[in-house]
């Protein structure tokens, strides 16, 4: 792994931090690029009333000099001002309010069961505060990160709403760029018939103290053909795409491109026929080498490898677990029946998870370029990159004298 990231930070802790290491040196950066995009993943229709509270803002940390990276790990904070309503409770040290607000009837669909049995626990909160997608935010501080890297290279990545609560988004043409059109939606859909029904069922929900589940997709254009390889199945990119997107809480499904419905269809109406691109040989800087598909049901990816087609990313997140009219569990203080504990929570998250997921997206893709473009300055590999994709030019032309003078009698 040429990016690697990790996350600290419980939901109602003092604080989340995120360290990424791997950045090459002289990428410019500034805290409000990154604060858009944690203001983006605080938004959306049935968010609830934390998304009040908070104002995700990042405070620099290390690795950062000058409105530079600096090559060295970036580390990053963001403070949670709930903290001051559970500093009792989440104190470092002592255990005065510790009892007092023990968590003992588990949420079905939530860590909260299997993590007290797994990490010895009597109060679920020591699970819940941190399976918690409050700490998506930093991945998301980090994801603006690797989105501000690629966007040196000219991919940008967007999402939008494709369902929620079962009601499905009709979108013909996606707009370019994606988000300024997704953005404007309060559950960040392209159909606008859709999301009034959604609004609805948003509200239907959260009056029966239920919670919807739904899809979003995701689109990276810009993508030079060639980012990761089929040689070895952990250098494959959808498989280090869907590892990451999997992880995000709640989520249960990713697709690429037709993903499950290619299953359903023949070779003839799944596959993407390619076609020479009508520039002959390709123009300088065409990052798929000269050559175009007439559709793109790959998604960007063939083998684990980028077509430099749009990569195209779904992924499924079923209906948070905190559900105010709550189902049936067990009292873990006494071993009798009881209703499942329902602190403030969202109705649904699906809009925010769109967000996160672009973010993740941004991660795996700028890893791959890392990899494949190296450098220890942003300098560097822009030099490598434009040798590369000056290299595709000449790889076109060379295919074709290939064809003419080494054909097999
Ligand atoms: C969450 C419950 C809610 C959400 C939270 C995730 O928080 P609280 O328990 O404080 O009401 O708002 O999401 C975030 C705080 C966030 O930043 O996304 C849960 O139980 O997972």
């Amino acid at each position: 792994m040429h990016l690697r990231f990790t996350t600290a930070g419980e939901s109602h802790g003092r604080a989340l931090v995120v360290i990424v290491e791997g950045l090459p040196a002289g990428l410019p950066v500034t805290a409000e690029w990154v604060d858009r995009d944690l203001a983006r993943r605080m938004q959306g229709y049935g968010r609830g009333a934390r998304m009040k509270i908070e104002q995700d803002r990042i405070e620099w940390l290390a690795g950062v000099r000058a409105g530079e990276t600096l090559g060295s790990p970036v580390a990053m904070m963001v403070p949670n001002r709930d903290w001051v309503h559970w500093e009792d409770v989440m104190a470092h040290e002592g255990n005065g309010e510790l009892r007092r607000r023990r968590v003992t009837r588990p949420r079905p669909g939530h860590a909260d069961l299997a993590g007290v049995l797994k990490y010895d626990r009597v109060d679920a909160r020591d699970i819940l505060e941190r399976a918690s997608a409050r700490e998506t935010a930093m991945r998301v501080a980090a994801g603006a990160l690797a989105r501000r890297l690629l966007a040196e290279f000219g991919v940008e990545i967007g999402s939008h709403l494709v369902s929620l609560g079962g009601i499905r988004a009709r979108v013909d043409a996606l707009p370019v760029p994606l988000n300024e059109a997704s953005d404007r939606s309060p559950v960040r859909t392209l159909d606008a018939a859709a999301e009034a029904a959604m609004i609805h069922a948003v509200d239907e929900a959260k009056r029966a103290g239920d919670t919807l589940g739904g899809e979003i997709e995701v689109v990276a254009r810009g993508v030079v053909v060639g980012l990761g390889s089929h040689v070895s199945w952990d250098r494959k990119l959808d498989g280090r795409l869907a590892a990451q997107l999997m992880s995000i809480p709640a989520v249960k499904g990713v697709e690429v491109g037709l993903g499950f419905a290619a299953a359903a269809r023949p070779g003839s109406g799944v596959h993407d026929p390619i076609t020479a691109g009508s520039d002959h040989p390709p123009a300088a800087g065409d990052t798929r080498g000269g050559f175009h598909r007439s559709s793109n049901n790959a998604g960007g990816l063939e083998g684990g490898i980028t077509t430099g087609e749009p990569l195209v990313v779904r992924v499924a997140m079923k209906p948070i677990a905190t559900l105010m009219s709550p189902l049936a569990t067990v009292d873990l203080a006494s071993g009798d029946a009881a209703q499942a504990a329902s602190e403030r929570s969202d109705v649904t998250a699906v809009p925010a998870m769109g967000v996160i997921a672009e973010a993740l997206v941004a991660i795996v893709l700028a890893d791959a370029m890392l990899e494949k473009f190296g450098g220890d300055s942003l300098a560097e590999m822009r030099r490598n990159y434009e040798a590369y994709v000056e290299a595709l030019g000449a790889r076109w032309r060379a295919l074709r004298a290939a064809d003419t003078s080494d054909a097999p009698a």
